[in-house]
């Protein structure tokens, strides 16, 4: 990669799910939600990524209302408050619909526009596009992934979807790939991606990656969640350093910091 194309943006996560124990009802979400954004451009996000369905491993699947009530009333005053660009985290077409219309500039699709009429949807707009690699649903992906050579299967799959992408009218200045660290893979699969990142570079896009505060953290370090903001920074760290171009995390601030860091590094510009 020539050093003056080194750039790593950071987006910071933004989950409008549900409190349970909260019976303050919707205003309270997105009130809580406006909080966590502005504390998140306050940190020097470059983006904001706001989801109404869970795909954390076993997390239930969410109606199209639900979702579209979720996180419609935050993108809209998101995308009315702050500069900074704002991306969907939706496999529902509606959903990407709306949210582009409500001013989202990146659809961030788990499944890769892989839903019925996902690929229309998104042609549709004039939105990025992350295309990500699962094996499985999120309820039951993590049971018993296996594979030949990850980062071989990976790769080729992220290539189909680009094709699919192309053939439905989405231009390859829209793309970013993402390899789906904690989707239907164990821990040594995450690993061996986040070793050989690299080999994805030969698909000549972008590459999006989270791993913030995930169990592939918490299975070599033996931490609950709630302490893996270290081991979140490493994994950032190493990421940027193998020329990921954005890093979706819940630490802005401090990923900032280290990203900082590595393209000091890179680019000897200071
Ligand atoms: C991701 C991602 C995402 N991750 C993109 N979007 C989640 N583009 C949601 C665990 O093992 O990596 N890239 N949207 C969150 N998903 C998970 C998966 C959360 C696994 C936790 C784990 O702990």
């Amino acid at each position: 990669m020539p050093v003056s194309q080194f750039n790593v943006e950071v987006m910071g996560i933004l989950n409008v799910t549900p409190d349970s124990f909260s019976d303050g009802g919707k205003f309270n979400n997105i009130d809580s939600a406006l909080k966590q954004a502005e504390q998140m451009v306050a940190e020097g996000a470059d983006w904001l990524d706001i989801g109404g369905e869970s795909t954390r491993p076993g997390a239930p699947n969410v109606s199209e209302q639900e979702e579209l009530e979720r996180v419609i009333p935050v993108i809209e005053r998101c995308v009315a408050r702050f500069a900074t660009p704002v991306s969907i985290d939706t496999s529902k077409p509606k959903v990407m619909a709306e949210a582009v219309n409500a001013g989202a500039r990146m659809i961030n699709d788990v499944r890769a526009l892989q839903e019925p009429g996902a690929l229309e949807a998104a042609a549709a707009t004039n939105a990025l596009v992350c295309l990500m690699h699962m094996q499985g649903q999120p309820r039951t992906m993590q049971h018993k992934p296996e594979y030949g050579d990850v980062v071989v299967e990976v790769k080729d799959f992220l290539a189909a979807r680009v094709r699919a992408c192309t053939d439905a009218g989405i231009s390859r200045e829209r793309i970013l790939l993402d390899p789906g660290f904690g989707f239907g893979k164990s821990v040594r699969h995450n690993y061996e991606l986040l070793q050989r990142l690299q080999a994805l570079h030969e698909l000549e896009l972008p590459l999006l990656v989270g791993m913030s505060r995930k169990s592939m953290l918490g299975q070599v370090t033996g931490k609950p969640v709630e302490q893996r903001l270290a081991a979140s920074i490493a994994a950032a760290t190493l990421a940027a350093s193998k020329g990921a171009r954005i890093i979706r995390v819940h630490d802005v601030a401090e990923t900032k910091d280290a990203v900082s860091i590595v393209a000091a590094m890179m680019t000897g510009e200071l």
